[in-house]
């Protein structure tokens, strides 16, 4: 049975393990850094207007958010990082939540790392996408708000984001906009796939 996307719901915001869904569900992560477009992804790939909140105070709450689909899997927004006004704990608390999630929870399927298609990822950008391969062996990137970017520079920064990331053939890099479809049915098969285990990588039609 594929996955009902339109069927999902907010179950619940966690600041420890301790507070995470008790159900043995399978789990994908998103991370990224504070205003890449973690939020609106996981809206656009819903469907829906703002089930997963876009933030005018981005930065501020450090907590997991678990989103229930379909009874079937958890898409998980990970804590932004790279805001500015973040104090010395914040970050460090921000820093062992990661750890505690990324390390231990075993329904976890894939961590999947959001940059924006605009920019070369930056330092924290690579060593999330170190940290993500040190705990699944494989990477995954959606390069965000594609439509912010002329025709004549595709190429060339989706190129710059492979490079800088050392994206490898086992890799994925999905273009995605909230602004059209683009990368909406990918990040769904992706997810689909993973869930039954058919072996990565996605080959684009
Ligand atoms: N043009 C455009 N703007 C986007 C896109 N994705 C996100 N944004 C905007 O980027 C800002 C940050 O988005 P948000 O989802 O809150 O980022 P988050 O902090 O990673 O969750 C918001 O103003 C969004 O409307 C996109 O694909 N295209
Ligand atoms: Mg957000």
């Amino acid at each position: 049975m594929n996955i009902n996307f339109q069927n999902a719901k907010f179950e619940k915001s966690a600041v420890s393990k301790e507070q995470y869904p008790k159900s043995d569900m399978l789990e994908f992560a998103f991370a990224g850094r504070s205003n890449v477009g973690k939020s609106s992804m996981i809206n656009k790939v819903l469907n829906r207007k703002s089930l997963a909140r876009v933030s005018g105070t981005p930065g501020k709450t450090i907590t997991i958010n678990f989103y229930n689909i379909d009874d079937k899997i958890y898409m998980v927004d990970l804590p932004g990082y790279g805001y500015a006004k973040r104090s010395k704990e914040e970050v460090a608390k921000w820093g062992s939540m990661m750890e505690d999630y990324l390390a231990n929870r075993e329904q976890l399927v894939q961590t999947i790392l959001l940059v924006d298609s605009r920019h070369t990822p930056t330092a924290q950008d690579v060593q999330m996408a170190e940290w993500i391969r040190h705990y699944h062996d494989r990477l995954i990137v959606i390069a965000t708000k594609m439509d912010k970017l002329k025709k004549r520079e595709i190429e060339e920064r989706l190129e710059d984001i492979a490079n800088t990331l050392e994206l490898t053939e086992e890799d994925v890099l999905v273009p995605f906009s909230t602004a059209d479809d683009e990368g909406r049915g990918t990040v769904i098969d992706m997810l689909e796939m993973m869930r039954l285990g058919v072996i990565m990588p996605y080959e684009e039609e």
